[in-house]
């Protein structure tokens, strides 16, 4: 119900009586008041006035379930959604109700993460209400050797949603950071849970750098938020709600395969092209041209003899990129 309240608020744009509440959504005047004061405690700006009703002034500037909800315009992606205040790792809590059934487009988010994490083993820093820590759980119908292009599909969503909500101009690094300039303002990292010619379902977790103004002295460097980006206050609730947005169009619609548009999409976006790319092969260190991806998501290098080698994981250092 209090979803429902919200929403009728929201799109008054005006005071709406407390009469008019209990007729459309069918319930009595007191539960109305009960809703709103719970509103009000979950950090919802309601004024009441006599004779006139409910105003909506504000939404809370933390991440809340109820405010992602309000602006939420997604079929599956979503739909059972959670806000968590502190959790060890959105990815590690959402695994869990993955292996217990949950539905496909479930998304976990928490203020803070107690043990966020990278790939292999590395560490995730989210502080509370700095950034915004976002797990999405998926049952694609892929074998697990074709889940490649979900990280990617990932990120040309997520930087298209920071990109014009925000109005910034970020890119993605290849395969899974999205920066400004050189700097890092987004992981991702997808899991999955497999059987032998099948997936159960993917976890893909999405940092993303809000507040923050310092970060801890080893990514000082190398790290940057949108705050620090656009010295504006953006609305995270917002903001994620078209996360999600950008996500379903991406995934849903492209069936969790990277092709065609979503390809072209992508490779404009990625700062990698056109640059001095090394990785180790066979204990060798190899440098060449990033030239393309290919629609596995592998990132295809030309080396100075003119051969195009694929390259797969992600320890690939760009020149000019931390
Ligand atoms: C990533 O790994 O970039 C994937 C990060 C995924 C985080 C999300 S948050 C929600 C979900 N729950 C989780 O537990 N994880 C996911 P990788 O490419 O391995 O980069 C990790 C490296 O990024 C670290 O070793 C640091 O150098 C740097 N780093 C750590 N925290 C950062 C931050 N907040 N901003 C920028 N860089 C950071």
């Amino acid at each position: 119900m209090q979803n429902k309240i919200l929403k009728l608020l929201y799109n008054a744009k005006n005071y709406v009586s407390g009469q008019q509440i209990s007729d459309s959504l069918g319930v009595s005047r007191q539960a109305v008041n009960k809703a709103v004061r719970a509103l009000r405690d979950k950090g919802f700006k309601i004024e009441s006035a006599t004779n006139k009703g409910y105003l909506l002034t504000g939404t809370p500037s933390f991440l809340c379930e109820e405010a992602v909800k309000l602006y939420l315009n997604t079929k599956l992606i979503g739909r059972n959604l959670t806000v968590l205040d502190s959790v060890d790792s959105t990815n590690d809590y959402l695994k869990k109700l993955g292996s217990k059934g949950a539905e496909s487009g479930t998304v976990v988010l928490a203020r803070e993460q107690t043990a966020g994490k990278g790939r292999l083993g590395r560490v995730w820093h989210t502080k509370k209400d700095d950034g915004i820590a976002l797990s999405l759980l998926l049952r694609p119908e892929l074998a697990p050797t074709e889940i490649t292009s979900i990280t990617p599909l990932s990120g040309l969503a997520v930087c298209r949603a920071i990109n014009d909500f925000c109005m910034l101009d970020s890119r993605i690094k290849w395969p899974n950071d999205i920066i400004i300039g050189n700097k890092k303002l987004v992981g991702i990292l997808t899991e999955m849970s497999a059987e032998f010619d099948k997936v159960d379902y993917t976890v893909t977790g999405i940092g993303i750098n809000v507040g923050h103004t310092v970060f801890p002295e080893e990514i000082a460097h190398k790290a940057t938020s949108i705050l620090l980006e656009t010295g504006r206050h953006i609305d995270r609730n917002k903001l994620v709600a078209s996360v999600l947005e950008h996500l379903e169009q991406e995934l849903v619609l492209n069936r969790c395969l990277l092709s065609g548009e979503a390809l072209s999409d992508y490779q404009n976006l990625c700062a990698t092209i056109g640059r001095q790319v090394t990785f180790m092969r066979s204990n060798r260190s190899i440098s060449g041209m990033a030239v393309s991806i290919s629609n596995s998501g592998e990132l295809e290098v030309m080396l100075s003899n003119g051969t195009i080698v694929t390259v797969n994981s992600g320890e690939v250092t760009v020149q000019g990129i931390y």
